[in-house]
């Protein structure tokens, strides 16, 4: 018997236990079936689940569901990208540790995880603050050291002087520490880095072959990796006694040329430094700017202008030189050529210090003087201004400049790269531990590979700020591995994007003794679906691609391209409800559960008086505009929320969550629940065209779920359930109620198990496989005729298929509707278009 109402209060977490008890999804990987990996982006274990990760999960856990209905064996796994900056604000403003910290959270984060019923498979779960995850993460970055991957190099960072700390990038707002507010300046370090830049040519050639990546990201990539060619040119100083090197991607532009710049650290900017007091602050100021490309990008431009002057290779002009906060000196080689006309932030310099500012290329040679509009032109046209140049086009332009430099000696083509290496020191406690050691004799020795891994000390101190690891009595000092005198543990953690390059191997394979057995990673790798946020279009998957790279290339790997096919979805929005505080004029922002909402207004229940409906943006916490996934699903249960998650919106765009969607979501479970109720009824007649849907049905759903096109399927399930709301008991119909439950099943896992048991079904729903698709049925062997009198439709015909004309014409004719419509006029002629239409022209 089939209770009146479905209670996910009660049936969700019963069935969660069942799946847990009978290890439904457990990935064995010995299986003959064919593998499926389906993976989504791991969490960080924040604190508490918010909805953007629900729709992250439930996407792949559909996917994952389906692929095991439709007989492949299934990896989903599931872990904690664990280590990082948020652990250790929580220890520094809270006084708690970042272990229990974070413990805590994966604890809580989980069992909302169980609550939404993910097939997961819980038993590869890892935490990358584990030492049992980063002991091997330190192994395989002494393998790749050993290969020449890893290196150590003196750069640059950003130094807060009053808390005497490294800050990282976001910890540096509008150029001061975000604890201190102190101005932040640039120091030198000596840190590690993976080079990456090693695998430039073949991460971008290796973009072309992922034909399941969207195109977007793959520009981003593209763009991110920034191979250009250009030329490397020399300018001879003319009041001095020496040569400024550039580096342009622009040499076609040559002629715009209104001056050089070199950066504050460029040996000839400290060489007038020495003799120059003012040119010596200015350089002093430049040091004290960010260090990120966001940061010189939208800082303002500032120049001293040295007095120095160059020689324009081409037209012999002189040219001054300037020291420029924009131009960087470990990008390219230092100093630029500064084209006004056609470069923006050369255009922004020359604006403001009053520096020419030449048209080298226009629409057209009649354009050759046009003026600019207030900002530079980098785009294509043809070369104006430029004597041997002029009238050329960019691209064959750029050739013949690099061509004449070479002639001529004083330049040559270069391609070079935007992608640098990957700068992994940070000065923090919270991350994978660098295992080297540093010995005054024999310099930086790796740990030997029986004392790993270097695990993190656990008495730590976060009262002062700084790096605990360097501030900790006894855990650096260490004997060196090669002499045995007295030495230092490197202090440095690895950045956590570290952690997130090879976790996906880690869940494949998990051996005690090594990161992972290759050949049980050959037997899942590459992952089939991978999805995530957009966020990690270009630094996560980069490295990603770059480390599974880098693992082939010492041959702990085969294949190199770790995700076969990306995904990356849209956002979770909802509306915002605000006043406008009186006292400082800011918005003030309620949450939904604070508001009543009518169908065209909003008011706050604790006044009754109205507040603003606001845009529907992201969901975040300071709008205030977000929902809590546990009250949802307290609320509605599992399958409602998840089932929300898929409809409406297509999954790559954003979705907007209204309180009205959820509840008909909690509806449509209940309707399915009453039709499945309805399963086994005595059956009265045939019902050819139910049984027709049902089958287009099934093959369309998966289609749409291959594709990742929830929406679409979701849309199809409401029709056919409308269809066998409508239909009269019949032996279609019931195989049309069992075949939506099977068809649900992905996204309302509980709803069908609970569903399946009543209908006496065999074992758990979860284990039964995708329902056949009869070919026969997917051809329509009915169509609908149009038949018009004079031009006007004035009936329908629903015939076999393929109805002789003759036959048609008759139909048509003994048609009620077209006898009254006709009202005895003579038949003139009668056209007729098989499958298609009648027209009675009287
Ligand atoms: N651990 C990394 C991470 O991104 C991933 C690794 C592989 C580098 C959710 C919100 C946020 C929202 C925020 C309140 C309401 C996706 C809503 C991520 C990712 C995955 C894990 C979030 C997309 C952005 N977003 N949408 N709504 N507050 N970990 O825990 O941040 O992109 O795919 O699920 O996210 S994460």
């Amino acid at each position: 018997m089939i209770d009146h109402r479905f209670d996910p209060s009660q049936a969700d977490g019963r069935w969660q236990r069942a799946w847990e008890e009978a290890g439904s999804f457990v990935a064995d990987s010995t299986s003959p079936k064919p593998k499926s990996y389906v993976l989504e982006m791991f969490p960080y274990p924040s604190g508490r689940i918010h909805i953007g990760h629900v729709r992250n999960y439930t996407m792949g856990d559909v996917l994952a569901r389906y692929r095991r209905m439709t007989g492949h064996e299934v990896l989903h796994p599931m872990g904690w990208d664990a280590f990082g900056m948020p652990a250790e604000n929580a220890a520094m403003e809270k006084g708690v540790h970042p272990a229990g910290w974070t413990y805590d959270n994966i604890a809580n984060m989980k069992a909302q995880l169980k609550r939404l019923g993910f097939a997961l498979d819980w038993t590869r779960e890892i935490a990358t603050c584990d030492p049992a995850y980063y002991g091997h993460e330190q192994a395989l970055f002494i393998a790749l050291y050993e290969a020449g991957l890893v290196y150590r190099k003196e750069s640059a960072v950003n130094w807060d002087p009053v808390d005497h700390t490294v800050l990282a990038n976001e910890q540096v707002i509008d150029g001061r520490g975000w604890r201190s507010g102190a101005l932040v300046e640039k120091r030198k370090l000596n840190q590690w880095f993976l080079k990456i830049t090693h695998f430039a040519e073949e991460l971008l050639d290796g973009l072309h072959g992922l034909e399941h990546w969207p195109e977007k990201v793959k520009l981003m990539q593209e763009n991110w990796i920034g191979k250009s060619t250009g030329l490397r040119l020399r300018f001879k100083g003319s009041n001095f006694d020496e040569e400024i090197e550039v580096y342009t991607t622009r040499p076609d532009t040559i002629f715009g040329a209104s001056f050089v710049a070199v950066a504050a650290e460029h040996p000839i900017a400290r060489a007038v430094g020495d003799t120059d007091s003012a040119a010596a602050e200015f350089i002093e100021r430049c040091r004290k700017g960010g260090t990120t490309a966001e940061e010189i990008e939208t800082a303002e431009k500032l120049g001293y202008d040295t007095g120095l002057k160059v020689v324009h290779p081409l037209t012999g002009q002189e040219l001054p030189v300037w020291i420029a906060n924009f131009v960087l000196m470990d990008y390219g080689t230092g100093a630029i050529m500064a084209v006004p006309g056609h470069d923006q932030r050369d255009f922004e310099f020359a604006t403001k210090y009053g520096l020419p500012i030449t048209r080298v290329v226009a629409a057209s040679a009649e354009d050759a003087h046009a003026p600019f509009a207030g900002e530079a032109e980098a785009g294509e046209g043809i070369l104006v201004n430029s004597g041997f140049l002029d009238g050329l086009d960019v691209a064959t332009a750029k050739q013949a400049v690099v061509t004449r430099a070479g002639m001529e000696g004083w330049g040559e083509g270069e391609t070079v790269w935007r992608l640098r290496d990957w700068g992994v020191s940070r000065q923090r406690y919270w991350g994978t531990p660098i295992p080297f050691i540093h010995c005054e004799s024999c310099g930086a020795v790796p740990v030997p590979s029986d004392q790993l891994p270097v695990t993190l000390p656990e008495d730590v101190d976060f009262s002062v700020p700084g790096n605990p690891l360097q501030r900790h009595p006894s855990w650096k000092h260490v004997a060196c591995p090669q002499c045995g005198s007295p030495a230092l543990r490197e202090t440095d953690t690895l950045d956590t994007f570290v952690n997130s390059s090879w976790y996906f191997l880690r869940f494949a394979s998990q051996p005690a003794d090594r990161a992972f057995d290759p050949e049980e990673v050959a037997k899942w790798m590459p992952v089939d679906q991978y999805i995530g946020g957009i966020e990690h279009a270009i630094l996560h998957l980069l490295y990603a691609r770059f480390w599974t790279r880098a693992l082939a290339h010492i041959g702990l790997l085969e294949g190199a391209e770790p995700f076969a096919s990306l995904f990356t979805q849209g956002m979770v929005t909802h509306e915002t409800y605000e006043r406008r505080s009186a006292q400082t004029g800011q918005p003030v922002y309620f949450s939904p559960d604070e508001i009543d909402r009518a169908a065209d207004a909003a008011t706050l229940r604790a006044d009754g008086a109205p507040v603003t409906i606001g845009p529907v943006v992201k969901m975040s916490k300071s709008k205030k505009n977000v929902v809590d996934p546990d009250m949802i699903v307290a609320r509605y249960g599992a399958d409602a929320v998840r089932w929300f998650m898929l409809s409406d919106s297509p999954p790559e765009r954003d979705l907007p969550w209204s309180a009205a969607g959820i509840e008909s979501c909690g509806k449509f479970v209940q309707r399915l629940w009453r039709l499945f109720g309805q399963y086994d009824q005595a059956a009265e007649g045939e019902d050819k065209a139910l049984a027709r849907k049902t089958h287009q049905t099934i093959a369309a759903v998966a289609t749409d779920i291959e594709a990742l096109a929830f929406n679409k399927a979701v849309a199809r399930i409401y029709e056919l359930t409308s269809a066998a709301e409508k239909a009269a008991p019949s032996a279609e119909r019931s195989a049309a109620i069992r075949t939506i439950l099977l068809l649900v099943a992905p996204m309302m896992p509980h709803l069908a198990e609970e569903a399946w048991a009543a209908m006496g079904g065999s074992g758990l729903a979860v284990d039964a496989p995708w329902p056949e698709v009869d070919a026969a049925l997917l051809v329509e062997d009915e169509v609908t005729i149009a038949v018009q009198v004079k031009g006007k439709l004035r009936d329908t015909l629903t015939v076999a298929k393929g109805l002789p004309k003759d036959e048609l014409e008759a139909l048509a004719l003994a048609s009620e509707k077209v006898q009254r419509s006709l009202d005895g006029a003579e038949i003139r002629k009668v056209i007729v278009v098989p499958d298609r239409l009648v027209n009675i022209v009287a």
